[in-house]
């Protein structure tokens, strides 16, 4: 057993795990990350595209600013495509100013590894077995497996910033969490391909196929989506497919510009809402994926997880600098208030956009009539589409 020892040690190397580490580091808080996966393998996967200001201004605090403001892409508004037609939300406009940006995960992920790299911190990858213990107490600690070897990090504190998988909420007893979930009846399918985008900004489209989605990571690189079946499988959908299907559910001038080509990633997401509460169990605070997930139609993932790793971040800083442990006890309350408002949104505008399929539960054919009057009333009311422009860029922070 070789035993070591530091302040807060994080499950985790996502951008949740290493944007609080990156955080930490710069204050001077010694930290850990405990990755079960390869660094290879966190890069491979392709999750989130566009960022709000605050997660830039913490990226830009983080000191991994610089390829993003290079390369981001900057977007004032977004489009929406309903009953043949494309409306555009004038972001900027509805919100005194206010963007969003377009630059992937796959890229602040690759970003924060490097400057993790640079800096020579610690971070165990391909960690077997990975075990938490004694969060509730003065003396957490967490236990892997590598290389046949048993290793034991002894903390201050735990951050769970291992996704909706991981380990950290699962540790927790059933008695001392509250989840709340809904699982939507549909998936998207995205793919990746080295073509120009059908458009300046992104378009959300409601079809009566089902939704679709155009966005991109660059002026070359197309990010899109189409809702699918829960049944359906990958091998269901051929590139051709994918293109037919994603063209139908456009607008005519959409449409003809619509550039296809060979697909580099393909996968099927499934969506839910899901938060757990609360996000902190004695010395065990959960960050990102770990505490809650959204569905994508709001861009609101990885957003959130930022929300979190900034609350969290000034807390443990507070905790070591100024020796005041209150910014640690309010974190879950403060984070869960801007959850769920994330949530609610993310559920707005998944409701809003996708086509239900009839079954129990299901709102059928009134639901369509609903979705119908809801975005008419949004494309005509400034007072609306002032709401769902607030929402896009992000909330403001609660001090
Ligand atoms: P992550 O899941 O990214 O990272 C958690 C890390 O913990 C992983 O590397 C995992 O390997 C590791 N881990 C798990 N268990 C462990 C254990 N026992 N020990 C050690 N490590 C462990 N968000 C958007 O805003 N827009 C999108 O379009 C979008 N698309 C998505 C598509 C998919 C398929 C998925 C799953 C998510 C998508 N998201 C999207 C949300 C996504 O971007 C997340 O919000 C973001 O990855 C959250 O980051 P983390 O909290 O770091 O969790
Ligand atoms: C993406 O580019 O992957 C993306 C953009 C906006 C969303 C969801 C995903 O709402």
């Amino acid at each position: 057993m070789t035993i070591s020892r530091t302040q807060v040690v994080i499950v985790g190397a996502g951008p949740s795990g290493l944007l609080l580490g990156q955080l930490l580091h710069r204050a001077g808080i010694a930290n850990v990350i405990v990755e079960q996966r390869s660094g290879d393998y966190v890069l491979s996967r392709i999750r989130a595209g566009i960022i709000e200001q605050i997660c830039q201004d913490l990226l830009i605090e983080a000191g991994v600013g610089e390829r993003m403001l290079a390369e981001g892409l900057v977007h004032k508004g977004i489009e929406l495509c309903f009953a043949g037609q494309r409306h555009h939300i004038d972001l900027h406009g509805l919100t005194g100013g206010k963007t969003v940006m377009v630059y992937g995960q796959t890229e602040i992920t690759r970003d924060l590894m490097d400057a993790r790299a640079s800096a020579g911190l610690r971070t165990v990858y391909e960690a077997d077995k990975v075990a938490i213990h004694d969060y509730d107490t003065s003396t957490p600690s967490l236990s892997y497996h590598q290389h046949g070897k048993v290793y034991t990090v002894k903390a201050d504190f735990i951050a769970g910033c291992d996704g909706f998988h991981g380990v950290c909420r699962a540790s927790v007893p059933a008695a001392a969490i509250q989840n709340f979930e809904r699982v939507y009846p549909f998936g998207w399918l995205g793919i990746l391909a080295d073509v120009p985008p059908v458009s300046d900004e992104l378009i959300y489209s409601n079809h009566p196929r089902g939704f679709a989605l155009c966005s991109m990571r660059s002026k070359t690189r197309v990010r899109h989506y189409v809702q699918c079946s829960l049944d359906d499988k990958l091998e269901d959908w051929s590139d051709d497919r994918f293109w037919s299907e994603l063209k139908s559910r456009l607008d005519p001038q959409a449409a003809a510009r619509l550039h296809t080509g060979p697909s580099i990633e393909k996968s099927i997401a499934p969506l839910r809402s899901f938060v757990a509460e609360p996000m902190r169990f004695g010395n065990l605070f959960l960050a990102g994926d770990a505490a809650h997930i959204v569905p994508p139609t709001g861009a609101k993932g990885l957003n959130l997880a930022a929300s979190d790793v900034r609350y969290l971040s000034r807390a443990f800083i507070e905790n070591y600098t100024e020796k005041s442990y209150a910014g640690l006890a309010d974190y879950s309350r403060k984070a869960l208030r801007r959850i769920w408002k994330a949530e609610r949104f993310s559920w707005y505008m998944t409701s809003l956009l996708h086509r239900f399929p009839l079954g129990p539960g299901d709102t059928g054919n009134v639901g369509a009539k609903m979705q119908q009057a809801e975005l008419d009333y949004l494309v005509n009311s400034k007072a609306a589409m002032t709401s769902l422009a607030e929402n896009y860029v992000g909330l403001p922070f609660e001090e």
